[in-house]
This record gives C-alpha cells, structure tokens and sequence, in this order.
C-alpha cells in the first residue's frame, strides 16, 4: 500500500456552482475526486463533467511538450521544440512587434480556468508591462453584469442556499439541472417543502421538465415579459409601496414605461398567451417569499442587458427582498472581495492606455488593417484558457482571422482544441490538479482553494510560470514578476479573507448577512436599486437584430430563430474530447419542433444544412417538441473538427453587440433549414 493524501481543491470551470473538492492522491497519481460533503453548496456532489476529471487530466492527447508550427496555418501539424527554443523565438518576435507598436499584441483569453492565479495575474501584469492591447473580456456576462451594475451598483444577489426556502421560483433563461446543478438541488427541496417552479425558457429542457410550469417564449423577448408583469403588479396593486419608496429611485419612469405594455402587447411580443403573462404576474407576487433565478440565456440577445434590468426591478416592486428566500440572482461576483489591482498591476501600463479590443468580435478586429480609431494591425495573439476558433461568433471570419500566414500567434492549452490547430507555437499548460489556485464564485458565497495534488504532467507548465519565464526573457525586472503562485494567493483577496485559515479549510463563507437588502441598503452610491439611471434612463423592450417581428424582410428568407446554449454533459468548448461525456452528447444536433420539420420535408435523423448569409452548417435534424415552433436549437458548444464538415453552430451567429455591455448576441440569429445532399453525410465515426 502506497503513500495515499487527500488535498483540497476547487472546480475551475466557468460554472456558477464552484465546487469545493477533495482529491484523493495515491503514489502520486490522482485517483479520486470528490465533492466536499461539508461546503453547503456543493454538498458532497459533482457533475457528470467533473467527476470525470481524472479522465481529462490523464487523458492520452494531453500535450506535454512545447510545439512549433509545421504545416501551413490552421493545419494542425506540429513538431516538438523544447521550451528554451520556444519561449526564445516567442520573446524575439514579441519584441521585435512591441518594438514598432505593442498594441499590434493582443492577449486572447476567458475563463478555461476561473482561478484567480492561473487567470489574469501574472498574465495580466506581463501584457500590462509590455503595452499590448487590452481584450475587453465581454463574451460571456458582461450584458447581464452591466444590467445588474446599473441597477443593484455591482453583481450581488441572493445565496443560494436560500432558494430553499422560497414558495416560488422563476427560473429565468437557465436549463438548471446542466449548467447549475446545485441551485437546482436546493429548488428541489423547495419544491418538496412545496413551493412552485416556473421555468421561462424558449426550450422545454430537462429543467423545464421537473418545473410546475414551462413558459415557452421567444428568444430575446424577456424585457416585453417583464414589462408586462411590471404593468400586472399595478393594474392589480400586488406592489410593496414601501419598499419602493425607501430603497429605490425611478419608479415613476418605470411605472410609465409599464403602463404602455398590457399583458396582451407583452404576449404578441414574446409568442405567450396573455393569460400566461397574467399568471406569471399573479404567481410570483402573491407568494411569499419568491424568488428569481436569473441566468445568462436571456442576455444573448440584442436587448439582453435591458431584459435583465427589468427583470431585476421585480423584486424590489414585491419587497421580496425582505425575506432571505426572496430576492433575485444572476451572479454574486460582486460579493467577493477580490482586489484586482494587486493581481493585474494596471500601474504597469504604459501612458497613454493602450487601446482595447472586444473579444466578442475578435473575427472582424483580426481582419482589420490598421486605422485611425481603430489603431496597429493586430500583429500576434497569445491565446490562453479559451478556444475562441471554436466558441467566438460568426465562425467563418474568425477563422480566416487566425488562419492569416502574417499572424503570430501562441497558444497556451492542454489539449489541441481547434485553437491550438492554429497556433505557431503551442505551449502545454497544467490543469487544475497540477497547479495553486484561489477561486470565487460567481453563484455562491464562498472563497476556494486549490492545493496542486499532483505534479505536472510531462514538460506542462502553469499559465503564472509561462508568463513569468518570458518576462524574463523581454527583461521585465520589476518584483511583481517574482512572486510565486502561494505569494499571488495571499494577494487575491482583501483582509476579510485569512489566507492562512482559507488554506486549511479549503473553502470559507464570505461574511454576508442572510437577506443582504432587507432593508436596502444596495451597492448604489445612495444605497438605493435604480430603475432609470442618469447614463441610461428607463429600459424598454429592445427587439432582437432579428427576429419574425423585428426583421420581416430577413424573415423571409430566414425564417427560424436559432439559440445554442451549452450542451449538458460539456463546459462551453471543455470535455468535448473526452470520449466518455461525447459518447453521452452522441453527436452534433439541431433541435426542430415537428410542424417547422413537416413543413420542409425533414425527418428525423436527417442530415440537415443549416444556413443564412454568414454561412452554412451540417449536423444532423433531431425532431422534437423541445423545441418551439419558430425556433431551432444547437446545443454546444461542440469543437468544429468533431464537427461534419469541420464546423459548429458559430458559423451562423453574428458580431452584433448587446444594447449595454458590449457582449455578444449568440441567440439573436436567424437561419433556414434544409435537407443536406447525400455525399455530404460522410461522417468520421
Ligand atoms: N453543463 C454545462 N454547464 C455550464 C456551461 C456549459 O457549457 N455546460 N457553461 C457555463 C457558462 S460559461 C455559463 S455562462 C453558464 C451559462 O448559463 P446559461 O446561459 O444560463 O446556460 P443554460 O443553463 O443553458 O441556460 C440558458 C437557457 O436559456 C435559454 N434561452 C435561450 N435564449 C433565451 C431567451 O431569449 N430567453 C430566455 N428566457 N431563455 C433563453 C436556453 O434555451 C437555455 O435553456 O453556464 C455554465 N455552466
Ligand atoms: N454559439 C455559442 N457560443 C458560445 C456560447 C453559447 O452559448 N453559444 N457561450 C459563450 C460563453 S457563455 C462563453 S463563457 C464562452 C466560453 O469560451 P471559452 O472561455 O473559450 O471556454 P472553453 O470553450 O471552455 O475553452 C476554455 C479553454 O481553456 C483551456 N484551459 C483550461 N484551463 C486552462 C489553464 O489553466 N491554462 C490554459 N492555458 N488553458 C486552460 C481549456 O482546455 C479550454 O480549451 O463561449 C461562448 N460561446
Ligand atoms: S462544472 Fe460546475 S457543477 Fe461541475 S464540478 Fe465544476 S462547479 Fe461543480
Ligand atoms: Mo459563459
């Protein structure tokens, strides 16, 4: 019998859940992972993805060693160099750019890993040091984020241990039971203890399965919806007048905006029946405590983040937020007292700011020569914890950017995702069990760490010793750049958080109260939930780019909305080369509800061509009332070279922004279906 140890982890993935987790390490070798049976929220339990981690970690296309480019861009062909080559021509050419303009390098990356160390730390300080681009990191939350910013003063909410308490729950653009599996499990026990589950979802998903009741609206009609409750709650007087007046400002412009919206003009709006949006009013005001379970479906589309500000101005109108049961959460970033300036160092930025460059469309900056406003051709691209070929809307641009033969560009990965395929140097990076970390969450209260278990696999590195090695090689000397991934830990969190204790317990609950605004009391500078602030007023109902009602002209050639939330069993773009959860995801499908496939002819199993003026993408048609009439899902995000002809549903979505928050709208997107030729149906088995 060997030497066994168990040490305390976190989950790193991009998941409100965060969970807390013991891996067991036997003779060096991780054998077991489990979830912590005493962090409340993660009670004992994994997913399905992570429980699998072992899997991904010792997984045989693992890359261990640093590789340079030998085929033509894109190719995917590679030989092995060692790391003192690769990091010395990587330092050359990222000198001799930066010499000319630094802002001609621009960092490429998101949450592969939400750890605080192994995300924008030592990274952040490096590229700040060296005077490249900043990305303006919006590709997942930032609509939402600015909503919530605009009307609470930061991204705070409920706990959601407390969801167990509530009488009703809406859950709000979310498939729970995939993307949020221990919310759902406190909702079940509220829904044992008697509560009632209304699921607001274009999709009849699994969640909305287990719901009482599954309201089935079009995608990116949630701010008409949530007018129409708002003009319910005072037509029947279910308002909490006095909360209202103590803890929020701009009730009169939202209380006129509302009165142009009945629930019948609502209805139209979001394909509902008026009495749809009466019950749901009805629903949610006249129980106590309810609350709202917001997530970022609904926040995908053009209006996404003035959806997300009337729906946060519900529960101030009821006063749920009286009760610790009640209130609302889309994220509790905000709570966490993360000091980011000490992680990512913008003192080391040169003046003037370096211009910023939107990762949301990333295609179009590629394809960019240089120009006033807009600045240095992007020269090289260091891409690290994200696979933007795979993932970054409208596919088809993005490639031709990444497949360009003057681009330099590095990718740091730990698998040779469809990124990586693109790269010209591939640098091989630890994953979660080899490395330090500390972790917040953006769904729970409490602060994480992780403790490496096993030493890194092959010559892989941490992102921190990467970026380290070549601030060295372009001789950045200040102190911060020696700080070891445990130093970069203890600088993540402000002084309620004791680092030393953090790292015998493994997690730790921030101290917050139960019902933070009970009595108000937000993070607004005058403590007050804003309905119509000075930089944006009122919201309104903001019709999607395109949609039947909102582009009749497109419609007709394209007359299907298409949505592409995440696939259960994958993380975004993470675990689709895991054989077992691809086995359990089968194949690339289009979801089309029976009378949408009747009328064109398909059946299902069909191979289908799915296509607008972007591009076009095959996969094959599964029929079903999941989907609604007038709506077509993809589930993802799948890597393109699992993909038929070598793409995913990102061929069809657009660069088009978000009303606030620069974020990309991937649900906002119209398409036509139709049966795919049979020497197309090739497909690798
Ligand atoms: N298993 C799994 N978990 C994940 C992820 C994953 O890929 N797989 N991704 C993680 C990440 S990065 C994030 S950001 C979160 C994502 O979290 P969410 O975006 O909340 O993802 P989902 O839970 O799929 O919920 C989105 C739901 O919104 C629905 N929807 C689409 N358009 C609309 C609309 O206009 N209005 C409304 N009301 N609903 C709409 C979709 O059908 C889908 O069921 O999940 C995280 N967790
Ligand atoms: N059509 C469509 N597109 C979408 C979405 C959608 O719903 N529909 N969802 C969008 C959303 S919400 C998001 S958040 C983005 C997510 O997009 P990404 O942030 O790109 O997330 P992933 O696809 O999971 O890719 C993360 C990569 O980071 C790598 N990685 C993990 N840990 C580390 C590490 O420690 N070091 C290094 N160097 N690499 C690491 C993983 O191997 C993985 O390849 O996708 C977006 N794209
Ligand atoms: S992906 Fe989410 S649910 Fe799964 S282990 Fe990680 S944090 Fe938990
Ligand atoms: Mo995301």
């Amino acid at each position: 019998m060997g030497q066994r140890t168990t040490v305390h982890a976190a989950c790193p993935h991009d998941c409100p859940d965060t969970c807390a987790i013991r891996v067991t390490v036997e003779d060096g070798v991780a054998v077991r992972i489990q979830g912590d049976p005493d962090h409340p929220p993660t009670h004992g339990a994994l997913c399905t993805k992570v429980a699998r981690y072992t899997e991904r970690t010792y997984h045989p296309e693992r890359l261990l060693h640093p590789l340079r480019r030998a085929g033509p861009k894109g190719s995917g062909r590679f030989t092995r160099v060692s790391w003192d080559e690769a990091l010395e021509e990587i330092a050359t050419r990222l000198r001799a750019i930066a010499a000319r303009d630094p802002q001609a390098i621009l960092p490429y990356s998101y949450a592969g890993t939400m750890g605080l160390v192994q995300g924008e730390s030592i990274a952040a300080r490096f590229f700040h040091r060296l005077g490249a681009s900043l990305l303006d990191r919006t590709i997942c939350a930032s609509a939402g984020g600015t909503a919530l910013n605009a009307t609470y003063g930061s991204r705070v909410g409920m706990h959601v241990e407390h969801y167990r308490e509530s009488r009703v729950i809406l859950i709000w653009g979310s498939n729970s039971i995939a993307s949020n599996l221990h919310f759902w499990t406190f909702a079940q026990e509220a829904k044992r203890a008697g509560a009632k589950l209304i699921c607001i979802d274009p999709r009849r998903t699994e969640t909305a399965d287990k719901c009482h009741q599954h309201i089935a609206l079009l995608p990116g009609t949630d701010g008409a919806l949530a007018l129409g409750m708002i003009n319910e709650l005072v037509r029947n007087d279910w308002l909490d007048h006095d909360y209202i007046r103590r803890h929020t400002d701009g009730w009169p412009e939202l209380s006129a905006q509302a009165a142009l919206w009945p629930a019948e003009r609502a209805a139209a709006v979001c394909g509902l029946t008026a009495e749809e949006v009466r019950g749901l009013a009805r629903d949610y005001a006249t129980v106590e405590p309810s609350a709202i379970r917001l997530n970022y479906g609904m926040q995908r589309a053009r209006g996404g983040g003035s959806a997300v500000r009337l729906i946060a101005a519900l529960p101030c109108l009821i006063g749920a937020w009286r009760r610790r049961g009640g209130g609302l959460l889309l994220s509790s970033s905000g709570f966490a007292p993360i000091r980011r300036n000490a992680l990512e160092r913008p003192d080391l930025l040169p003046a003037p700011t370096p211009r910023t460059v939107n990762m949301s469309a990333i295609g179009e900056a590629l394809l960019r020569e240089a120009a006033p406003g807009f600045g240095p051709k992007i020269e090289a691209l260091v891409v690290y914890n994200s696979n933007p070929v795979a993932v970054a809307p409208q596919s088809p641009q993005v490639v031709r950017g990444f497949a360009r033969e003057d681009l330099f560009t590095v990718v740091l990965e730990q698998f040779q995702t469809d990124t990586a395929d693109h790269a010209d140097f591939i640098l091989p990076a630890t994953t979660q069990l080899e490395h330090f970390d500390v972790h917040a969450s953006y769904g729970h209260t409490y602060v994480l760490v992780n403790e490496p278990a096993i030493a890194p696999l092959g010559e892989a590195r941490p992102n921190t010793a990467i970026f380290r090695a070549l601030a060295a090689r372009l001789g950045f000397t200040e102190d911060c750049f020696a700080d070891t991934d445990e130093q970069i830990g203890a600088q993540a969190f402000d002084a309620t958080v004791d680092f030393a204790r953090l790292r015998r317990t493994g997690w730790w609950r921030l101290p917050l109260a139960d019902a933070p605004f009970a009595d108000g009391g937000f993070p607004t500078p005058n403590g007050r939930a804003q309905f119509a602030p000075a930089a944006l007023g009122v919201a309104d109902f903001v019709a999607p780019y395109e949609s039947v009602q909102s582009a009749p002209e497109l419609a007709l050639r394209y007359p299907l909305a298409m949505i592409s939330p995440p696939a259960r069993h994958f993380l975004n773009s993470t675990f689709v080369n895991v054989r077992s959860l691809r086995s359990i995801e089968g194949e690339p499908l289009l979801e089309m509800h029976p009378d949408d496939a009747a009328r064109r002819g398909l059946s299902d199993g069909a191979m289908v061509r799915t296509y607008n003026d972007r591009g076009e993408y095959r996969c094959r048609l599964q029929v079903t009332d999941r989907a609604r009439p007038g709506v077509v899902v993809a589930l993802g995000v799948w890597w393109r070279k699992f993909g038929v002809a070598g793409t995913n549903a990102n061929e069809l979505t657009h660069q088009r922004l978000t009303d606030i928050g620069r974020a990309p709208t991937f649900y906002d997107c119209l398409v036509e279906v139709a049966a795919s030729a049979p020497d197309q149906l090739a497909i690798e088995a």
